[in-house]
């Protein structure tokens, strides 16, 4: 049986990494084979480029800016989540070529659907089964990365405008493809944000053929 790939994605601050963290441990209760992955990052390579496009101050052109993210998914993708899928893995992927398309394409105002072009190598065929949008005023999700720690890095100091064009470009793409995305209120408490999540993996989980121990 070949993997599924869940990805995460949302504003700044949205709660994808509390959220995966829910979900992996409840997959592994399950006695289901969940990995746990991020992007930018996850390889050696692209923990490199994540220190490069994260720092404050460094200088990148929006088009250089699509093609480091794009290389990094690249090396992630051929390295790390073709081999967990084709080992029939649960791979649980913290933001994808999504957020390209809503950071690059409508927060950098650049193409859509050049950004999406632009990411076809670095897929290689590869396309997420579920996303899981966490949907939050960028206002509310920027306090919340403050509250945590100090310090924001290069994309977090994009003013309010750049972070309300990322989270209309991720509506557009939920609106556009709504089999393959979840959009969830991500203001509401953590433990209702999963409830949502859980039972909407679960039902594609059964859907794909693995076996749930219990209902969620
Ligand atoms: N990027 C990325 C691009 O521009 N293009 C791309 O192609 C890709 C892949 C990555 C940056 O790169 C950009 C997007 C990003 O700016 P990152 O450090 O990985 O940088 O940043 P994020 O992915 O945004 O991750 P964060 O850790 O900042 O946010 P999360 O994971 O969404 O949020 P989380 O879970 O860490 O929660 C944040 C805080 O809120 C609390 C948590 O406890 C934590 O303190 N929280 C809640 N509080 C109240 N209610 C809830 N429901 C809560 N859920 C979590």
């Amino acid at each position: 049986m070949t993997g599924l790939l869940v990805t995460f994605e949302g504003p700044e601050g949205a709660g994808k990494t509390t959220q995966i963290q829910l979900l992996a441990g409840y997959l592994a209760q399950q006695s289901l084979p969940v990995e746990v992955v991020r992007e930018p990052g996850g390889t050696s390579l692209g923990e490199k480029i994540r220190d490069l496009l994260l720092e404050p101050g460094q200088e990148i052109c929006p088009g250089a800016e699509v093609y480091l993210y794009a290389a990094a998914r690249a090396q992630l993708v051929a390295n790390v989540i073709k081999p967990l899928l084709d080992k029939g893995k649960i791979v649980l992927c913290d933001r994808f070529v999504d957020a390209s398309i809503a950071y690059q394409g409508w927060g950098r105002g650049l193409e859509p659907q050049g950004v999406r072009d632009a990411n076809a190598l670095a897929l290689d065929g590869t396309w997420p089964d579920l996303t899981v949008l966490l949907d939050i005023a960028p206002e509310e999700g920027i306090r919340r990365v403050m509250d945590r720690r100090a310090g924001l890095d290069r994309i977090e100091q994009e003013d309010l405008s750049f972070h309300q064009a990322v989270r209309r470009g991720y509506i557009e793409l939920a609106v556009d493809e709504p089999a393959r995305f979840l959009v969830v209120d991500a203001a509401m408490p953590r433990k209702e944000v999963s409830q949502h999540i859980f039972t909407r993996t679960a039902a594609l989980l059964a859907e794909k053929g693995f076996e749930l121990r219990s209902e969620v």
